[in-house]
């Protein structure tokens, strides 16, 4: 595949800095390499930056008009790339998600086809502006893209994306305004009690179905915190009981299996807070997963 990646240094979702280094740590850490060995083009489009915006400042919101900057720059970023390859945005924190997406489904609606949402988080990021308790704006990306009331400090979303085509794995952390707002709309959540009495396959395995069936495009936003911290400790929202190593890996294997993937965010890695460079060759193995890299070839050889 053309595969692009392009660096989103967002860092103004949340307070605690660090995710500006996320895009870097990824290049070091060999995602381009991983990606080339497995049969892939690749081309590094470098790091972008916010359009300058001069939003009236709201005290009860962290760095709105920086926010707003980017998501303006990122809608028109992620529209051009998704008609060029297959885009992975390298984060930065989730707030960028609203420009990628939102750029991503202008791209799809083009295409007169229909954008499904698969969202890997801890937390379900369906606050509004009003109803945000911390102000921190990489909570808000799924209302926002989902169309909900509130938002018009932001650009309009091109093409909203219908709450039936999102679908969130991994919840484990939702604030009981997001609770009483997702009640009320057709969005699919798998929280970590389905997982662990249904397995991790079970939710994928019925969005997958759906999205091919409806000949869709799949864009995929992968928060580092859907991972336990135990394997991931590299984000800022870190959150007990979260997905395996092995978990994790599946879900990437099955959305490659699926070959219905066609963009990809990385996001809230903050490299200050890493081991190592731990969590991010983490990060680039579980993308090589989702790209092709596997233990066998499948139907494994029955033991029988
Ligand atoms: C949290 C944001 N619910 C808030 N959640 C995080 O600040 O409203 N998202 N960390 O990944
Ligand atoms: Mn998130
Ligand atoms: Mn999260
Ligand atoms: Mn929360």
């Amino acid at each position: 595949r053309d595969i692009i990646l392009i660096g989103c240094p967002v860092d103004s979702g949340k307070r605690r800095r660090g995710c500006l280094m996320g895009p870097d740590s990824y290049r070091v850490a060999g995602l381009r390499e991983a990606l080339e060995g497995l049969g892939h083009r690749v081309t590094d489009r470098g790091n972008l930056t916010p359009d300058p915006i001069e939003a009236a400042g709201d005290p009860r919101l962290w760095a709105l008009a920086e926010t707003v900057g980017w998501t303006a720059a990122l809608i028109r970023a992620a529209e051009e790339a998704a008609g060029q390859g297959m885009p992975i945005f390298l984060g930065g924190d989730h707030a960028l998600s609203m420009g990628t997406v939102a750029g991503v489904a202008a791209h799809a609606q083009r295409l007169g086809k229909p954008l499904f949402l698969l969202w890997l988080d801890a937390h379900s990021d369906f606050h509004t502006l009003a109803s945000t308790e911390t102000g921190n704006l990489h909570g808000v990306s799924v209302a926002y893209l989902a169309g909900r009331e509130g938002f018009d400090a932001f650009p309009p979303v091109p093409a909203p994306i219908p709450a039936k085509n999102i679908c969130m794995i991994g919840l484990r952390s939702v604030d009981p305004a997001e609770r009483e707002a997702l009640a009320g709309t057709e969005i699919h959540v798998a929280d970590m009690r389905f997982i662990d009495e249904n397995s991790i396959k079970a939710p994928l395995a019925e969005f997958l179905a759906r999205v091919d069936a409806a000949g869709g495009l799949l864009h995929v936003s992968f928060d580092v915190d859907f991972l336990d911290p135990s394997i991931a400790p590299a984000v800022g929202t870190t959150s007990p009981g979260g997905t395996t190593f092995r978990e994790a890996h599946l879900v990437m294997e099955m959305l490659f299996d699926s070959g219905l993937v066609s963009s990809l965010d990385l996001v809230e890695l903050n490299p200050f807070l890493d081991e190592r460079g731990r969590t991010a060759g983490l990060m680039v193995d579980l993308t090589a997963s989702l790209l092709g890299r596997r233990i066998f070839d499948r139907p494994t050889r029955s033991l029988a």
